[in-house]
């Protein structure tokens, strides 16, 4: 097992601007008051919670920050804020899996994506990624069409198109390991932007979408993706989870809700199965939104199915 004593560090990263839309910040808050600590300590973790955003004025609504475009390549929007605020992310996730502790991010939106796989990537160079969404985050500037950073992660993680990068984000040449293409997969993929199918085929990255999970079974289909990413078994896997990965019916308070996605059995075995090898190295829950929710229920829907899928990482089995 790749985490013998059990101990989780929650990070907590209540981050919005990554994308325009506010309330994706209230998730930590909510996925905390619903919880979480309480569900893993149950389960027999030891936790402990780090907040690199608190203190700092980054946590609040897109709207109350300062609005910036950078066009010199391309769009990107509110660089100066989503690298302040990424850079945090990345030296606590940094420090936490140098520790040997289990980095658990909670979103915030997924710009924070880069900074937990760096994070977990500088301590462990082997890691091995699943990133579990609707979309790919394969954006760079001069590919992204709405210059929202929760598109960048995977490109920047890659150190893709470096040159075309917002300056602010010269944080992360200092971080030791650049994400390969042979060590991610994705599961769950539905709506990418024509630039990103470009890029995801020629890196010949292993893209499971919506199409191979109804051709092959989610079970074939995650041991089809380990063996890609993981061929020898002992890497730490890195769960990167897009809540709108799930079907709107299950996550609808999300900010860019793509319908035909995963039924909650198909997303929570995907966890599951990572859980049974004891290889979970890293898992983020991000873009949990309660302000797009139009009911109580759904927004509830929302937090508890985030809960879930970290119940169901942190080893709790149905029988
Ligand atoms: N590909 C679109 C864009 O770059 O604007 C949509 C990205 C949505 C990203 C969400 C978090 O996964
Ligand atoms: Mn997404
Ligand atoms: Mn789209
Ligand atoms: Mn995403």
């Amino acid at each position: 097992k790749f985490y013998p004593t059990k101990e989780v560090t929650i990070i907590s990263a209540p981050f919005s601007a990554g994308q325009g839309k506010g309330g994706v910040e209230k998730g930590p808050g909510l996925l905390l008051k619903h919880g979480l600590r309480e569900d893993l300590e149950a389960l027999g973790w030891s936790v402990s919670i780090k907040e690199p955003l608190k203190g700092t004025g980054l946590d609040v609504p897109p709207s109350e920050l300062e609005e910036e475009f950078d066009r010199s390549h391309g769009i990107a929007k509110r660089p100066t804020v989503v690298a302040q605020a990424t850079e945090r992310v990345y030296r606590a996730v940094k420090e936490v899996s140098h520790q040997k502790r289990l980095p658990l991010t909670i979103g915030g939106d997924h710009s924070i994506g880069v900074s937990t796989l760096a994070g977990f990537l500088d301590a462990n160079p082997d890691a091995c990624v699943l990133w579990i969404d609707a979309h790919a985050d394969i954006n760079t500037p001069e590919t992204s069409p709405s210059g929202n950073i929760h598109g960048f992660p995977v490109a920047l993680a890659m150190g893709l198109s470096r040159e075309v990068w917002p300056k602010q984000f010269s944080w992360l040449d200092e971080a030791k390991n650049k994400l390969a293409a042979d060590r991610i997969a994705y599961i769950g993929l539905r709506d990418l932007d024509p630039c990103e199918k470009k890029r995801v085929r020629e890196l010949g990255i292993a893209a499971y979408s919506m199409y191979h999970v109804d051709k092959y079974g989610i079970a074939k289909v995650v041991e089809m993706a380990l063996a890609r990413i993981n061929p020898t078994g002992k890497s730490p896997v890195h769960i990167s989870y897009d809540v709108d990965a799930l079907d709107p019916l299950f996550t609808p308070a999300t900010g860019t809700p793509v319908r035909g996605g995963l039924t909650f059995r198909e997303g929570m075995y995907i966890v599951e199965a990572v859980a049974e090898t004891g290889n979970l190295g890293a898992l983020d829950i991000v873009e949990c939104n309660p302000d797009l929710a139009s009911t109580d229920v759904h927004e509830i829907d929302t937090i508890t199915a985030g809960c879930a899928i970290a119940k169901s990482a942190f080893g709790e089995t149905l029988v």
